[in-house]
């Protein structure tokens, strides 16, 4: 199974990568940020999530991750990682249809405060409907290997159904709804700061707990199909923008790309 893109040029993936993305539902792309740059990203994203004025959604003792989202309306060195030309050209070419900006987050394990993900699909939880495409690119800002909490995907159900699940700490709540899921071979990705993986929103994925001394640095750019129509189901993104309901997410928090 192929698992890393190869490089056409500085912006664009082999049409074999393409491929492999839409065989699987997932891709590793390796140096999408130099070192130097991911680093540079870390100080940033790190200093955003410390600021008292950006909200961690996720509080308290049952806490996954502490979780920041739209961060790039905040800060605009943020907003260039979210943003940046090469992945958004990596993404354009995986998405095949025009795109649009979705969201993005910063999911950080503390160490000694974090928990697994659960095994869980993301479009569920995304209020569009019948999106062509839609996908979240996770960037690793520091090495995250499997002992600092990586990405685990179960590879070839991106064409298959989305199946809602309500708890991201219940380790049984996807396989009680697609008991076969649990018997695929599931592909676990360790990642070097700088490299990024990227989904499908009906890909299966999980993370594991931090169990080392430093924190998990994560941050996660989604996009989806500019014509997804919204479908009015609550989320923290699109709560109170006042969108149409059946109509298309024309709103300054998600520009065309
Ligand atoms: O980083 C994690 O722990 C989970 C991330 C995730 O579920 C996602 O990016 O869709």
């Amino acid at each position: 199974m192929k698992i890393y893109a190869d490089m056409k040029n500085d912006n664009e993936i082999t049409e074999e990568s393409v491929q492999a993305f839409n065989d699987n539902g997932f891709l590793r792309i390796p140096g999408l940020l130099s070192p130097e740059e991911a680093a540079r990203c870390a100080d940033f994203v790190m200093t955003s999530v410390e600021d008292a004025n950006n909200k961690d959604l996720q509080t308290g003792e049952t806490a996954i991750f502490a979780q920041f989202v739209n961060l790039w309306t905040v800060n605009e060195a943020v907003k260039g990682l979210s943003m940046h030309p090469k992945l958004i050209s990596i993404v354009k070419q995986l998405a095949g249809v025009p795109i649009r900006f979705w969201h993005d987050q910063a999911l950080i394990k503390y160490p000694g405060k974090s928990a697994p993900t659960e095994w869980h699909q993301d479009e569920p939880f995304w209020p569009h409907e019948g999106p062509r495409f839609a996908c979240a690119a996770w960037i690793a800002l520091a090495d995250v290997t499997v002992q600092r909490g990586c990405m685990s995907y179960i590879p070839g159900y991106q064409d298959g159904d989305a199946m809602p699940i309500d708890d991201l700490g219940n380790k049984r709540a996807l396989f009680n709804k697609c008991p076969e899921m649990e018997f695929e071979a599931v592909t676990t990705i360790p990642l070097k700061a700088g490299d990024c993986t990227v989904h499908h929103c009906r890909t299966p994925h999980a993370a594991g707990a931090n169990i080392t001394e430093d924190p998990r640095i994560a941050h996660i750019s989604c996009f989806r199909d500019a014509e997804a129509i919204y479908n009015g189901k609550s989320h923290v993104v699109t709560d109170g923008l006042g969108l149409k309901v059946g109509g298309k997410f024309d709103h300054p928090l998600f520009p065309l790309l």
